[in-house]
C-alpha cells in the first residue's frame, strides 16, 4: 500500500503524538518541501534564502485568507543529509491537536500529500539511507518493553546488524569468487582451491558467526517483548490472588468460588528490569460447562506458548488428579512449582511432596499474606537469567524472528556447501548453495524483498514516522 506512492510526491504529517505537549512538529518531505514552506511561512527577519539545518523564527499563515495561525520555528534540511534523503522541512508549532491539524491542512492545500504511516522511514529505506533492519528497529524503539530492549533497538538503528550481515556477505562473496576462478580454470583447481580449506573457511567465517548472532535471538525476545509467564493451577488454587499480589493491585477477580476466572488476563511487571508478561488463566478441573471447556483449552494454548510457567498448587488441600496432571506437564517447560496458601495447615505430607516434586523447583508462598513472594521474585530472576538463556552477555546485535528465519536458512545453505566441498562434489553445486545463502542474507537487509514483506513491516509504524 505504501509502494504506490511515488517519491515525486511531497508528503506531510504531524510527527508528534496526539495529545497535550509543549510543542508539536509537522514534517514535510519531498522535492516541493521548501516551495511549500515559503508559501506558508513569514519569517520574522527578512531572509533571502533558507540555509540548510538552521532554525528560523516566524509565523505560519494561511495563504488563502492571510490569517496568521501560530508563531513557529521552522527548519529546512537539504537533501541528502536528512531522515528521508529528500528535502525536509520541519515546523515546530505550539501544540494542540486542532492547531496542528489546521497547519497541516494548509500545507496539504499547497500541494503536499498526507503521508501514510511509516512513509518517511519507507523513503529513508527506498533511498538507501537505512536498510530494512534499521527500519524495523525504529518500530522496536517505540514498542520495547525494557531498558535493555531500547539499547538493542538503538544499536540496530545505528546499523549494528546491518554491518554484521554485510561482513558475512563480503566473506561469502570472497569464497564464491575463488570458487568461480577454479571453475574457470579447471586444470589448476587443486592449486587454487583445496577443498578442505574451503569447507574450513565456510565453517569458520560464515557458519560460526551466524550461530553467534542466532544465539542472541532469545535474549532479544525477552528484553523486547517480555517473558511470557503463564500462571496455571487447578481451580481455586490462588492463581488470580497471585497475579494481584505480584502486580500490587486488584487486577483479577478473586472469589472462593471454583472457576472464577474464565478468560485470560494479562499484565506486565518488572523484576529487576526484566519485563514479565503475566498471564492468569482459567483453573484446571474436569470439564463440565461448555464455557469452561473453552477456558481450559485457552489455558493449554497459553501454556504451550509461554516462556515460563508458574504452577500453583494449593497445599492446604490433598493433591488430586488435576494437580498430578499439572505437575507432570510442568516438567516439559521452564517452570516453578508454587505451594500456595502456606498460611494454612498443609494437607500434603512432606514425603509425598518430595516424591511428587523431585527435580522441580519449588517455592512456598501465600498469595494472601505475601509470604514468600520475595523468594518467588528471586527464583524467577535466577531461572530467566540462567546461563542457557545467555542473557548476561552483552551482545550488541540481536535478530528478530524474521532475521532469525533468514539466518537459519542462510546457515543451512552454508552447511550444505561446506559438506559438499568436503565430499568433493562439483564446484558448481557448491557455488549454487553459497548463492542461495547470499540471497537469504539479502532478505534480511532488504536488498531482496517483496511488497508483502514491506507492507507488513511498515504497517506497524505510526503516522508521521
Ligand atoms: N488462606 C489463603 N487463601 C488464599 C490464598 N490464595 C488464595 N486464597 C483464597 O482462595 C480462593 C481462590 O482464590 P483465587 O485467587 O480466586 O483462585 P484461582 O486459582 O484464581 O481460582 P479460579 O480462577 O477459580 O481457578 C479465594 O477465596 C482466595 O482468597 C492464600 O495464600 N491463603
Ligand atoms: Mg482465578
Amino acid at each position: 500500500m505504501i509502494q504506490n506512492g511515488s517519491s515525486e510526491d511531497t508528503i506531510a504529517a504531524i510527527a508528534t503524538p496526539v495529545g497535550q505537549a509543549g510543542i508539536g512538529i509537522i514534517r514535510i518531505s519531498g522535492p516541493r518541501s521548501l516551495e511549500i514552506a515559503r508559501k506558508v511561512f513569514c519569517p520574522k527577519k527578512d531572509i533571502q534564502t533558507f540555509e540548510s539545518h538552521r532554525l528560523y523564527l516566524g509565523h505560519v499563515k494561511d495563504p488563502a485568507s492571510g490569517r496568521v495561525l501560530d508563531e513557529v520555528l521552522i527548519s529546512f534540511m537539504k537533501a541528502p543529509h536528512t531522515y528521508t534523503r529528500e528535502d525536509v522541512v520541519e515546523i515546530n508549532c505550539h501544540s494542540g491537536y486542532l492547531l496542528l491539524a489546521k497547519v497541516l491542512e494548509i500545507i496539504l492545500n499547497q500541494g503536499a500529500r498526507l503521508a501514510k504511516p511509516g512513509e518517511f522511514t519507507y523513503r529513508a529505506f527506498m533511498n538507501n539511507r537505512i536498510d530494512l533492519t534499521q527500519a524495523e528497529a525504529v518500530v522496536d524503539l517505540i514498542n520495547s518493553h525494557s531498558e535493555r530492549g531500547l539499547q538493542l533497538a538503538s544499536e540496530q538503528i545505528k546499523g549494528g546488524l546491518r554491518t554484521q550481515i554485510r561482513e558475512l556477505r563480503e566473506k561469502a562473496l570472497e569464497i564464491l569468487a575463488s570458487i568461480e576462478v577454479a571453475i574457470d580454470f579447471p586444470d589448476e583447481e587443486v592449486e587454487f582451491l583445496p577443498r578442505d580449506k574451503t569447507a574450513d573457511k565456510i565453517e569458520g567465517e560464515l557458519i560460526e558467526p551466524i550461530e553467534k548472532i542466532l544465539a542472541a535471538y532469545v535474549q532479544r525476545k525477552i528484553w523486547m517483548e517480555g517473558i511470557r509467564t503463564v500462571i496455571v493451577g487447578r481451580v481455586n488454587a490462588g492463581k488470580s490472588s497471585l497475579l494481584n499480589r505480584l502486580l500490587n493491585e486488584e487486577r483479577a477477580i478473586v472469589t472462593p468460588i471454583p472457576g472464577t476466572t474464565r478468560d485470560v488476563i494479562e499484565s506486565t511487571i518488572y523484576i529487576e528490569g526484566l519485563p514479565l508478561r503475566l498471564i492468569d488463566t482459567a483453573g484446571f478441573r474436569k470439564v463440565k460447562g461448555r464455557l469452561e471447556g473453552i477456558g481450559i483449552r485457552l489455558t493449554h494454548k497459553k501454556w504451550a506458548e509461554a516462556d515460563l510457567a508458574l504452577v500453583v498448587i494449593d497445599q492446604s488441600r490433598p493433591v488430586n488428579r488435576d494437580d498430578l496432571d499439572l505437575i507432570s506437564k510442568s516438567r516439559e517447560k521452564k517452570s516453578l512449582i508454587l505451594l500456595n496458601k502456606s498460611d494454612l495447615p498443609g494437607k500434603i505430607s512432606e514425603e509425598r511432596l518430595d516424591g511428587l516434586l523431585e527435580g522441580l523447583q519449588v517455592v512456598r508462598i501465600s498469595a494472601l499474606t505475601g509470604e514468600g513472594i520475595d523468594d518467588l521474585r528471586r527464583a524467577i530472576r535466577d531461572l530467566i537469567l540462567s546461563p542457557d538463556t545467555d542473557i548476561a552477555t552483552s551482545l550488541s546485535v540481536a535478530p528478530n524472528l524474521r532475521h532469525k528465519q533468514a539466518l537459519q536458512k542462510a546457515g543451512q545453505f552454508f552447511k550444505t556447501s561446506a559438506q559438499n566441498a568436503r565430499n568433493g562434489l562439483p564446484l558448481e553445486i557448491i557455488a549454487m548453495d553459497i548463492n542461495s545463502a547470499l540471497e537469504a542474507l539479502a532478505e534480511i537487509t532488504g536488498e531482496i524483498t517483496t511488497d508483502d514483506l514491506l507492507d507488513k513491516i511498515f504497517s506497524q509504524f505510526c503516522l508521521g514516522k
